[in-house]
């Protein structure tokens, strides 16, 4: 019945197909001019005007390229559009026609090219492409000419329509599947947060959710405004939030909490973090300074989110693949070549300092099943655990159906595990060589062998996170290594992680 209903629903969103700029959520847009202008206006300063004989719409009077038709369009960032525009001038032998859009930020407008055709003279020309808007205060879409600035040309059979259509929210629901055993949650960058159709869905799924690139030292970092504070004072640094904000926003407005990533890494933090002056020619700092750099960088994450975001970070990864692959001994960095091999150590020290009491501290690490970095990972959270400083370890999971093996996974579950440490799965994804049935079971079979191996730590695990919602917007794309395809339609892996828990 439930199902029934979603589609009843899916199938009216899709026939609305006239909206306006009032809508608060924009479904699709076709129009045939039937209905006269249907809200497009000439884009000009001259002499440009447009009329319509209820079947096209014609542009004449032009004396600029982008002279045109335009009209507003209330796009929702993040959505992934498909237009399609039929074209035809009769003014030159041959014109190239180009569909654009302007959009503007804060009175600040900016414009992209989003697809072109060579026009001949009389021909019904089809100009189409793809769109995914980032996030504007507004956009119109209008077709312009590439050269030819005072030919006339006519406009029809216009449409825009979102490419993912359907999110299907009758779905069973993984975190409420889940409830009993741990937390389901999945990464996210900025531009997902906006799209109102693909949250109400990740809210249906999962219950807790972590900023893929928006909240790393390289997104928090204010360089120029660190150098500022550097002429009075070389151990300061600037922070910024504006990037990791609109998924914090998100989740405090909606009750979902957040796991932090991530405070200190060797990766996407500025070489000029660790530089005097912050000057990307400058010396290195001494371990003093950057001890406190690294110190001053943590508390004010704390302080801010404490301050605007109380209770919505629920755990931290602290630090960040510090083991190296080779060795069982910390990787080099600048975090090792400046302050030392206890750099992981005082991370902890200064999380636990100014971290809220109730949110757990996590040292986070891939390959965690292959030694000698098992070894080296072990070692290292024993001697966080002498410190006291450190709740949990996190396994990133960036898999391959064919390995590691589950038995290494689950042998390196239980050797941390028996440590006391709280477990998560922070980073899962299942890469697969080509997108064919025998493949999507290959991996539906190892997702849910995986599981059923989590699910035997479900006293300690506190969270299996997927890296990501659909397979188009992972960062293994090629490896469709996620739960949904790129229309959120769920694949073999999905059902897999689904009986997981129902056979438990
Ligand atoms: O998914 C992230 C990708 O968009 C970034 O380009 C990349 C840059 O390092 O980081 C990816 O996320 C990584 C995560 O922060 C730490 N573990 C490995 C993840 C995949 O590379």
């Amino acid at each position: 019945m439930k199902k029934l209903v979603s589609l009843i629903v899916a199938f009216l969103l899709s026939c609305s197909f006239i909206a306006t700029s009032e809508e608060a959520l924009f479904t699709g847009y076709e129009s045939n001019f039937k209905k006269g202008f249907d809200g497009w206006y000439a884009r000009s300063t001259g002499s440009a005007s447009l009329e319509t004989n209820g079947t096209y719409l014609k542009i004449t009077g032009r004396d600029s390229s982008w002279n045109s038709p335009g009209r507003d369009f209330n796009l929702m960032p993040g959505t992934k559009y498909r237009f399609s525009f039929n074209v035809k001038q009769n003014d030159a032998d041959q014109a190239e026609l180009m569909v654009s859009v302007a959009h503007s930020k804060n009175g600040i407008e900016s414009y992209e090219n989003l697809a072109k055709a060579s026009c001949k003279r009389g021909v019904w020309t089809t100009i189409s492409g793809e769109y995914t808007p980032n996030a504007y205060d507004n956009y119109i879409l209008y077709v312009e000419t590439v050269a030819h600035p005072d030919i006339s040309f006519l406009i029809k059979d216009i449409s825009v329509m979102p490419a993912n259509t359907v999110y299907d929210v009758s779905l069973v629901s993984l975190k409420e599947l889940y409830a009993p055993y741990f937390d389901l949650g999945c990464a996210l960058n900025n531009s997902q947060v906006y799209n109102a159709n693909l949250m109400n869905f990740v809210s249906g799924q999962f219950n807790i959710i972590t900023h893929e690139n928006e909240f790393k030292p390289d997104s928090c970092i204010d360089l120029p405004e660190s150098r500022k504070l550097a002429d009075q004072d070389e151990t300061a640094v600037a922070l910024k939030f504006t990037q990791a904000k609109p998924i914090l926003d998100y989740c405090q407005k909606n009750g979902i909490k957040l796991h932090g990533h991530v405070l200190v890494w060797h990766s996407q933090t500025p070489d000029s973090f660790f530089r005097k002056g912050y000057d990307p020619n400058g010396e290195y700092v001494d371990r003093d300074t950057m001890l406190k750099r690294m110190e001053n960088y943590i508390r004010q994450v704390f302080e801010y989110t404490s301050a605007n975001y109380p209770g919505v970070i629920v755990s931290w990864d602290v630090v960040n693949e510090a083991v190296a692959d080779a060795g069982g001994v910390l990787r080099k960095s600048n975090w090792t070549n400046v302050i030392g091999d206890d750099f992981v150590n005082r991370a902890f020290e200064y999380a636990r300092k100014y971290a809220p009491e109730e949110t757990k501290l996590y040292y986070n690490d891939y390959n965690t099943p292959l030694e000698p970095k098992l070894t080296g990972i072990c070692n290292l959270l024993d001697s966080l655990i002498a410190e006291g400083n450190i709740d949990g370890y996190g396994f990133q999971a960036h898999y391959s159906a064919t390995s590691p093996a589950p038995s290494a996974v689950r042998n390196a579950m239980q050797r941390i595990a028996d440590k006391g440490l709280l477990l998560r799965v922070s980073e899962m994804d299942i890469g697969i060589t080509a997108l064919n049935d025998v493949q999507l079971k290959i991996q539906a079979d190892r997702y849910k062998e995986l599981f059923e191996i989590f699910l035997e730590f479900a006293p300690q695990m506190e969270a299996v996170q997927l890296w990501g919602v659909t397979d188009d917007r992972s960062w293994r794309k090629d490896e469709y290594p996620l739960l949904f395809d790129e229309k959120a339609r769920p694949k073999k892996a999905f059902d897999a992680v689904v009986e997981a828990a129902k056979s438990k």
